[in-house]
């Protein structure tokens, strides 16, 4: 099998063409792909047919996958696989229809983050519902050697229910993922364990505050690092077609999804969670 790997923006994220994810991967093709995945954050591979136990056995050459806190949106029989869906079963969705409209990186609010997610488009929009990405790595490179200094030292809080301030219904759920999931501390600066590039690891959504300066100038300082890793020009935009995995690395980016596309549009995909189980999170 010959891997192809082309980088789609400067900054971030690459197509990679040359291989089916639904066969057995050698050890030299999956290095392959993991390499273009800490090189660029995020790869794209287009027109792969994945069964449930397919993306799950492609999912776990990462390492160990988790379940997510929302339990009524995991796949029957299929715990590992979090559903996002706006298609309709029994007048439900089957799954979060409109996940993560705020910049994110998945489970940070967990004691051990992810290490990278693996999104499966199954039935996509004709037009909307991409998916944005943005490199905390590269953020952190193009901040000053005197904000880059200041930024070592500190950690941040992050927690679940966080996402949901402002009133946005978390929808009807099995248990109750406020009360199950407290509150986490993780530094704000995280370095990357496999490329070595130290990233910026606070989020809009779930990161409450930093914790060693005030209340004003937390509000200041995660505004201010929100902006300047979201910014227009450093984004890439995913557009899906059905068919479509993408693999983000959770630890050098934020991403986040856009509602944009009509209720009529289905939009019904498979996701999988990856831990990280190389970096030292306390
Ligand atoms: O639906 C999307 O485009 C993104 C969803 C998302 O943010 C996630 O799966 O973490």
């Amino acid at each position: 099998m010959s891997i192809q790997v082309s980088p789609v923006t400067p900054i971030l994220a690459a197509e990679v063409s040359g291989v089916d994810l639904s066969s057995a991967l050698d050890d030299a093709t999956f290095n392959a792909i993991n390499d273009a995945l800490v090189k660029h954050s995020v790869i794209v591979f287009h027109d792969q047919d994945l069964s449930p136990e397919a993306l799950i056995d492609f999912s776990r050459r990462f390492g160990p996958l988790m379940e997510h806190v929302l339990k009524e949106a995991l796949l029957e029989g299929y715990p590992e696989i979090y559903r996002l869906s706006n298609v309709k079963k029994d007048g439900k969705p089957q799954g979060r229809s409109n996940a993560g409209q705020y910049w994110h990186s998945d489970l940070t609010y967990e004691p051990n983050p992810s290490m990278g997610s693996v999104l499966y488009g199954i039935e996509v929009p004709d037009v909307g519902g991409d998916t944005l990405f943005a490199s905390t790595a590269h953020a952190f490179e193009t901040l000053s050697a005197p904000m880059q200094d200041m930024l070592q030292g500190l950690s941040a809080e992050h927690l679940f229910a966080h996402a949901f301030r402002g009133g946005a219904n978390p929808a009807a759920r099995k248990g109750d993922p406020l009360a199950e999931r407290p509150e986490v501390q993780h530094p704000v600066v995280r370095t990357h364990p496999e490329s070595g590039r130290q990233c910026l690891f606070i989020n809009d959504g779930f990161t409450v505050k930093i914790n060693e300066v005030t209340p004003v100038e937390s509000i200041a300082l995660m505004a201010f690092l929100n902006a300047h890793m979201t910014k227009p020009e450093v984004v890439y935009r995913h557009k899906w077609r059905p068919g479509d995995v993408v693999v983000w690395d959770n630890r050098a980016l934020v991403h986040r999804g856009v509602g944009d596309y009509s209720g009529e549009q289905h939009r019904h995909m498979h996701r999988t969670t990856i831990e990280d189980t190389a970096t030292a999170h306390h």
